[in-house]
This record gives structure tokens, C-alpha cells and sequence, in this order.
């Protein structure tokens, strides 16, 4: 196992943290890449019967669609960056024993421009996942909060890790059936970090 690597086992969760998966200098480079070359969006959510636009901008790739936050993201073709990402993690997944049903067949992107933009508390556990949702999440650029909490329950501690340059975060077994995760608003001045998460999605 990678020194950088290391597995939180709590309670309904599980979880590995790698840190650095990707040298500082691909990190920036591929940052750069995504954002310029990717179509990205800034979704709308109903707020109090108001229609708001999301904090972040939002683009993917995949082999089929995917709804996610009630949002249906039709299939569309690999940027050859993140092809070969898929095709690392994939072979990083096997040699880890975490098996997916069909592979990492789709690519979400979050792009947050500062410590304003956000995600709120929620699981991803679309039933198109699976029962045991493999998420297999990268961060570029700034470093970010990134936090768990067990759902309904407030005995366990929750969970916080610092995720940008190059960072791994891996949930899976029952994970997203037990915890939420977020990436709360921040009022310390910070740059732009991108997020990637590769899921395994059925048709
Ligand atoms: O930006 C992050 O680290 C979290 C993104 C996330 O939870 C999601 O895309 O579902
Ligand atoms: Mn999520």
C-alpha cells in the first residue's frame, strides 16, 4: 500500500484517503485543461419556491446518463484527460479489491470559484448506484473542507479532511446509505478548486 494512503473505518462507513494521487504540476495542468475545454453549467434548485442557481458550475462525461440532484445528464463523450483517469482509477480500484459493477462509466465535475461556492449535506445514493455506491472523488486547486457526519446520529464525530492538489477520497461498502458528506461556504479568501467524481452507474 502507498504511504500516502490511509482507511477510516467507522461505523457504516468506509473510506481511503490518498494523498497527492497526482503530482502538483498534473495537478494545475489538468485544472487548467478541464476548466478551458469542458462545456461547464451552473444548475438552477427550487429555494423556499425560487429559482436559484447552485453555488459551483458543473460538467461530465459518461458512457450513459446519470440523474443527479433530480438533473438528468445525458451520455456524452470522454475528454481523453479524463478517459485516462477513469482507466487509472479503475486499475487503482481493482488493486484495491473495491469492485464496481460496470466500471467508472461516468465523470461528475464540480468547479467552485472561491470559498462562496459550495455543496450542501447529502448522500449519493441514486439507485442507479448500486447498493454500495463506489465514489472515487480527485480534487484539484485550492485545498477545501471536505466533511462527513453519520446520518441521524450525532454520537459518532464527524469527519473533516482538507482535499485539493492532487487529493484522492475513495467512499464505498454502505457509506452512502449511513453518512452525508458537504463542502460548506467559507469566508477565507480562496482560489478556485476543482472536484471529480467517477461513479459506477447502471443503464
Ligand atoms: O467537491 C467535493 O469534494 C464533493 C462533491 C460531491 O460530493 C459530489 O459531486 O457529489
Ligand atoms: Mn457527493
Amino acid at each position: 500500500m502507498n504511504s500516502n494512503q490511509t482507511i477510516y473505518i467507522r461505523p457504516g462507513l468506509s473510506l481511503c484517503v490518498v494523498r497527492a494521487w497526482l503530482s502538483s504540476e498534473d495537478e494545475q495542468a489538468l485544472l487548467a485543461a478541464l476548466y478551458a475545454e469542458l462545456t461547464w453549467m451552473q444548475g438552477e434548485i427550487r429555494l423556499f419556491g425560487r429559482s436559484v442557481a447552485e453555488p459551483r458550475f458543473t460538467a461530465w462525461c459518461g458512457d450513459v446518463s446519470y440523474t443527479y440532484s433530480k438533473r438528468v445528464l445525458e451520455e456524452r463523450a470522454w475528454h481523453p484527460r479524463l478517459r485516462e483517469l477513469r482507466h487509472q482509477l479503475e486499475g487503482w480500484l481493482e488493486a484495491n479489491a473495491i469492485a464496481t459493477p460496470h466500471n467508472l462509466n461516468h465523470c461528475l465535475l464540480n468547479y467552485y470559484r472561491s470559498g462562496q461556492d459550495s455543496m450542501g449535506w447529502h448522500r449519493d445514493n441514486e439507485l442507479e448506484l448500486g447498493s454500495q455506491p463506489v465514489i472515487v472523488s480527485l480534487s484539484l486547486g485550492a485545498p477545501r473542507r471536505f466533511r462527513l457526519r453519520q446520518k441521524n446520529n450525532d454520537a459518532i464525530s464527524p469527519l473533516t479532511f482538507e482535499l485539493g492538489h492532487g487529493d484522492l477520497v475513495v467512499m464505498y461498502g454502505l457509506t452512502q446509505t449511513h453518512w452525508e458528506h458537504a463542502l460548506l461556504k467559507t469566508r477565507q479568501e480562496l482560489g478556485p478548486r476543482m472536484n471529480l467524481t467517477f461513479r459506477s452507474v447502471a443503464s
